[in-house]
């Protein structure tokens, strides 16, 4: 690909490249290919950035024939694959060539505030054909990513139903190193259009159990919007589907040779959908969440992920063939979501056999028993749809709020103390999985549907429909904070809040 420094990085280049995504490496290894961008970050500081990230509308080929215009970084999709040192201070130039202003959000890091990417946090805009340089110390390590944070409301062309969305991976001090090839894939649809009423996958989630009270309430409120002559608030449904931004077939296989152990670095880069993904006669062992590492690997048939959750599974690949690793949703993998897997010396059409049914259940991935450290707070939150309720979209609030529409800071409705250990009680009342994101903290799954855990160290979490989830986490990164659902649509229609340190 590129001369590479270490046999490391010629290894990771070369292995990336087949999975269709580009390594941005640091200003100072780059070759003439990334020469530009630096030249440009050179002119807003005397001290070139390490990356540059440029914004801007530009036309991608999804599949021959198949070319559309999207807000992308650096021309391609998904952007560049960030690889950061754990610890080691970084400096990124983000350039804005579009008309809109722009954030960029460091998800799953525990960056300041200001550089954390969320106007509801304070942190600047990226004005329109403007520019800002963003520091920070990378951190925790693992799988990460970077996306869009601004609200799109009715516009399907901005926020995160654009391209705006890329990989970012922090090398720890020290690897497991349990495999033989890293590959990255980011999961991600295009091509929005509204629709009345979804139908969103429900039954893979376990345990099943609802709570009686919160389906009552759910339910009787859509009735009575029903009864009023309300339609089902509108929904977003896509029409093409990619992993790395090329459809089922049109991109580069992944090229394996038998016994090789592959690390998949799997991102859901949706701006709402559930995403799962299966290989044929393959199985995954799943070592990390969200970037970070389980108490010990899980092996499942399977992939589940909501929208921004990220998992690393080790694939050993034994079964021979030309395979389609893709959806378990016959209609969205016909619509592109997969990626051919072709071993050395195998030919023919790739295949797709469905796996046995599977469940996916967070607590299989921790402790069967609840962390022995109580909180010193617990927040209860209830989550309420009203149907239709604003312009026909759905209006979402915790505790009876929906975050102002107008405002960037609202008022905090939570208060952290520094070095204190909270629980947050969700309570789902509506129908729909929510995968709820607290920025700039971790937090550890410690109840799911009534099932104790612990161990599981994320920073998205999908709360089923009429369902109950306990997540704990250490208020250790003082600073406005915002906690939303992460699904566009949901979010840039009230379903967030602000968390703050007194
Ligand atoms: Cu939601």
């Amino acid at each position: 690909m590129r001369d590479g420094h270490t046999s490391r990085r010629v290894f990771l280049g070369a292995s990336c490249a087949l999975a269709g995504a580009t390594l941005l490496e640091p200003s100072s290894l780059l070759g003439s290919a990334f020469s530009s961008p630096a030249r440009a970050a050179s002119a807003m500081s005397d001290t070139p950035a390490d990356y540059t990230l440029t914004i801007a509308t530009t036309p991608i080929e999804l599949a021959p024939n198949r070319i559309i215009s999207t807000t992308n970084y650096n021309g391609q999709l998904p952007g560049p694959l960030l690889r950061f040192k754990e610890g080691q201070r970084v400096t990124i130039d983000i350039h804005n060539q579009t008309d809109r202003p722009e954030q960029v959000h460091w998800h799953g890091q525990f960056v300041p505030a200001d550089v954390d990417g969320a106007a509801e946090e304070g942190s600047p805009f990226v004005p329109p054909h403007g520019s800002r340089r963003v520091s920070f110390v990378p951190r925790p390590s693992g799988l990460r990513f970077y996306h869009t944070h601004v609200r799109a409301g009715a516009d399907l062309s901005a926020g995160q139903y654009s391209g705006l969305v890329g990989p970012v991976y922090i090398e720890p001090k020290h690897d497991p190193g349990a495999y033989d090839r890293e590959l990255f894939l980011t999961l991600k649809e295009f091509q929005p259009t509204l629709s009345r009423g979804g139908d969103m996958a429900m039954d893979f989630l376990s345990p099943a159990a609802t709570v009686a009270a919160l389906k009552d309430q759910g339910e009787s409120a859509m009735r009575a919007s029903l009864a009023k002559g309300n339609q089902h608030g509108y929904e977003v449904g896509y029409d093409a589907f990619t992993i790395n931004g090329r459809m089922l077939g049109h991109g580069e296989p992944i090229r394996v040779k038998q016994g090789e152990r592959v690390l998949f670095h799997v991102l859901n880069g949706s701006a709402g959908e559930i995403r799962s993904l299966a290989l044929p006669g393959h199985s995954f062992t799943v070592i990390a969440m969200d970037g970070n590492l389980l108490p010990a690997p899980v092996r499942v048939p399977g992939l589940w992920l909501g929208t921004a959750e990220r998992i690393s599974a080790v694939v050993e690949m034994r079964h021979p063939g030309v395979w389609v690793m893709g959806d378990l949703a016959d209609d969205d993998r016909r619509h592109g979501m997969g990626i051919v897997i072709e071993y050395a010396g195998a030919k023919g059409k790739p295949q797709w056999v469905a796996p046995k049914p599977f469940k996916w259940n967070y607590t299989h991935f921790g402790r069967a028993s609840a962390a022995d450290i109580a909180p010193d707070e617990t927040f209860a939150m209830l989550f309420e749809k009203q149907n239709a309720a604003s312009d026909g979209f759905n209006l979402w609030t915790i505790n009876g709020v929906a975050y102002p529409a107008k405002e960037m800071m609202a008022p905090a409705t939570f208060h952290l103390r520094q070095g204190h250990r909270y629980r947050l009680r969700m309570r789902n009342a509506s129908d729909d999985i929510h995968p709820i994101h607290l920025h700039r903290h971790s937090f550890e799954l410690s109840r799911i549907a009534g099932q104790p855990t612990s161990g599981v160290v994320k920073d998205v979490v999908m709360v089923g429909g009429y369902q109950e989830v306990e997540v704990d986490f250490v208020a250790n990164n003082p600073g406005p904070t915002l906690f939303h659902c992460h699904q566009q649509l949901h979010m840039d229609f009230g379903f967030m809040s602000l968390f703050d340190y007194v």
